[in-house]
């Protein structure tokens, strides 16, 4: 789906338009464009190879033509020539806090200020102060942003935005420049829920096409530097990459290193010296002879270290190189072993798609079975369902699991944790799900003591047999809500109850540490669901597998692994 690219685009068409003083009613359209672009829900390269480009609210002709071949061949004709007309750094500055395109232009005409290194000089020698429209504060202020923006700290965020950037770049890479092997390194690698910043090694011939080919990529908003085997980028969602070319002859050696973790490494290099060898990013030495022992593929390193080769995703030295010594790495979950998503939302609730379209995509993604957990009553806000509902749903249901033989659906729900520790439904009305699933959804701001009990209620009941989203975090948005999970998770133990990794990327919930304390310390199994909303969302799956290769779980900890007839089995159970 291009819908945000192609609305960046047009934003940046706005802003160069506005400073060649273009007619103002063409910004306001290319502004309204984007806009409407960024809130489409299907891929708007889809809509234009219909034709229908047209019949969007808010895009004529003229949007339609450059949309047409920004997707045909990349460029937007107006804007090449509109870049050609204004210096593009003039758009840097009218980031600049304070600074509009109006003022842009006047420090452009009459200062030929066209960077922002030119500006901050402007502004130091009082040269500004004195322009029509501008005066001393003004003066002030611009020197306050340009430095607000240089100190800007880029906050970390989730993986599951930083992976499709990560792997756009790749992508891209591979069709336009000269590479031998890429491979995306450091925390993203490693599945971490948040990421720092992008590390991209590769190998290739022509290490300088490399570094002139990624550094004029669309998505560079900023280059920090760029070397002969090094380039580091700020991204339009200001994401820093780097990336580096190295020899095929290190190449093992530079993504063990740039895989991190740094305090896996500082393990792994100890166990080398140990061994009277040298280990770094070029590879790995012989320390009396200096001569150069492996390098190329990272299992020769592992192995001449006398260790299993570790899964990334076990690489935070938190016990994962002792059991390497002893072989004992165990087989941790993957992608592949995931039968069935069994948290998903339908039209019937807030869901975007149809139990039908579901079961398309699921199928797509090879799963035998499908658990669709509508909300419930209580959360009306999420169009909560009464049972008289549910059971419609259920009707909808049967219908389908003719039709899609072997496929199979069954009726789950998403029951809310009310804040009096109540439930949506009576006990009665439970008996009509093949499994309950309950959450908290309101009163998070609670004391620990409440929201701790509420949870251990639900455990009680002896339907729900899934607590989702069990902390409560949104990543880069709301922290957990306090909770005793000690306390939850030992109750649990004793009713047998499953808890979530909610695959969600904005949730991750359970983290990797409860999940792995959950299991080593309680003896609790999960399912990892994705609570997703649409068809699109249901393959962050990959980031949920993620957390629980980060728990080093393995495939029987998680239910939804089980085929299914082991799943229906277990259905039975309860
Ligand atoms: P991030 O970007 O904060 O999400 O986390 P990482 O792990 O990607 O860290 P980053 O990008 O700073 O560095 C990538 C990898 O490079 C890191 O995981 C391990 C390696 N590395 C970086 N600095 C050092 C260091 O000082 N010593 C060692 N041994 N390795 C390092
Ligand atoms: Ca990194
Ligand atoms: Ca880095």
């Amino acid at each position: 789906m291009r819908n945000k690219e192609l609305a960046d685009k047009l934003h940046e068409l706005a802003e160069i338009a506005e400073l060649a003083n273009e007619n103002p009613f063409k910004i306001r359209a290319y502004l309204e464009a984007a806009r409407v672009i960024e809130n489409l829900t299907t891929p708007i390269e889809e809509i234009a190879s219909k034709g229908k480009l047209e019949e969007i609210r808010g895009i004529g002709k003229g949007i339609a033509e450059k949309i047409n071949q920004y997707l045909q061949k990349g460029k937007i004709d107006k804007l090449e020539e509109l870049k050609k007309k204004i210096p593009e750094t003039l758009i840097e500055i009218e980031k600049i806090p304070g600074l509009g395109a109006k003022r842009v232009k006047a420090l452009y005409k009459d200062l030929h200020i066209q960077t922002v290194d030119d500006l901050k000089k402007a502004a130091e020698e009082c040269k500004i102060r004195y322009l029509e429209g501008f005066g001393e504060k003004t003066e002030q202020k611009i020197l306050e942003g340009i430095k607000a923006m240089r100190d800007k700290k880029v906050d970390r965020v989730s993986i599951g935005i930083a992976m499709p950037i990560a792997e756009s770049i790749v992508d891209s890479l591979k069709v336009h420049s000269p590479i031998d092997k890429i491979l995306i390194c450091g925390s993203i690698r490693r599945m971490k829920d948040t990421i720092g910043d992008i590390d991209i090694l590769v190998t290739s011939k022509e290490p300088l096409k490399i570094m002139d080919y990624f550094s004029s990529l669309d998505v560079v908003k900023v280059i920090i530097a760029k070397g002969d085997t090094k380039t580091s980028i700020i991204t339009k969602e200001n994401l820093q990459v780097d990336l580096r070319v190295v020899e095929p002859s290190s190449f093992g050696a530079a993504i063990q290193y740039f895989t991190g973790s740094k305090q896996h490494n500082v393990h792994m290099r100890e166990l080398a010296i140990k061994r009277n060898l040298k280990l770094n990013e070029y590879g790995m030495f012989d320390l009396d002879t200096n001569k150069k022992v492996a390098g190329g593929t990272e299992e020769e390193i592992y192995d001449l270290l006398g260790i299993q080769w570790v899964p990334p995703e076990m690489r935070e030295d938190t016990g994962e190189i002792e059991l390497a010594l002893k072989r004992k790495i165990p087989k941790i979950v993957e992608l592949e072993d995931i039968k069935g998503d069994v948290h998903i939302h339908s039209t019937y609730s807030d869901g975007r798609d149809s139990i039908e379209e579901l079961i398309k995509q699921s199928i797509k993604m090879s799963y035998e079975y499908l658990v669709i957990t509508d909300h419930a009553r209580a959360l009306g806000v999420a169009g909560g369902l009464s049972i008289e509902k549910y059971l419609e749903e259920r009707k909808g249901i049967d219908e389908l699991n003719k039709k899609y033989k072997p496929f199979k659906v069954f009726l789950g729900t998403e029951l809310n944790i009310l804040t009096n520790g109540e439930i949506d439904f009576n006990d009665d009305d439970l008996k009509i799900f093949d499994i309950c699933l309950a959450g908290i959804h309101t009163g998070m701001g609670q004391k620990k003591e409440q929201i701790t009990q509420r949870i251990v209620n639900a455990l009680k009941n002896k339907y729900i047999r899934v607590i989702v989203h069990p902390t409560g975090r949104i990543i880069g948005g709301r922290d957990e809500y306090k909770i005793d999970v000690d306390a939850v998770f030992s109750e649990a133990k004793s009713h047998g109850t499953i808890f979530e990794i909610n695959a969600s990327f904005e949730r991750l919930d359970l983290n990797e540490v409860n999940a792995r304390k959950a299991k080593d310390n309680f003896g609790l199994r999960f399912e990892i669901g994705t609570d997703a909303h649409s068809t699109d969302s249901m393959t962050n799956m990959r980031y949920g597998v993620g957390v629980a290769r980060r728990a080093w779980l393995v495939k029987e900890d998680v239910i939804n692994t089980m085929n299914l007839k082991d799943f229906e089995k277990f259905l039975k159970l309860k």
